[in-house]
């Protein structure tokens, strides 16, 4: 049986907004968007794989809120797992540190104006009534 390895990606909301993460590399992700997040570390509980992942590659500091209901598949043997997320009071704004050249925050109507990567798109599906529609 193969074991899957979880890689964990928040909805990082503020101000009814959500982020989205312009991704840099490996060349066939580039330019696509995506929640930001990563691999869970062996030991490492989900949680606490999302905070560090997004003070690594976003410089902030931030706790994870609610799992987002489904898992999806992404190249063997990982799965996508998702938490909405908030921005602790005195945490930095998030700047594109790794993995990313580019950030935006979006309202609901803003949702679909960037390229989401595939396998993001049924989590931000998910998040989406979470959203401001202004
Ligand atoms: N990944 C993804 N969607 C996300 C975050 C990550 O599909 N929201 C994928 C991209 C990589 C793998 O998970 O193949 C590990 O991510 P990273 O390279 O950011 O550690």
């Amino acid at each position: 049986m193969s074991e899957r390895i979880v890689v964990v990606a928040a909805a990082l909301l503020d101000a009814g907004r959500l982020l989205a993460a312009r991704r840099s590399a490996p060349p066939d992700l580039s330019g696509r968007w995506e929640l930001p997040g990563g691999k869970v570390e062996p030991g490492e509980c989900p949680e606490a794989a999302l905070v560090r992942e997004l003070r690594e590659e976003l410089g902030v500091s931030a706790e994870a809120v609610a799992r987002v209901p489904g898992e999806w598949p992404l190249r063997e043997p990982y799965v996508l797992r998702v938490w909405t997320a908030r921005l602790h009071p005195a945490s930095a704004a998030p700047e594109p540190l790794q993995d990313h050249d580019d950030l935006r925050w979006l309202t609901r109507d803003e949702l679909w104006d960037v390229d989401w990567l595939d396998q993001d798109v049924p989590a931000v599906r998910e998040v989406a009534g979470l959203l401001e529609a202004a």
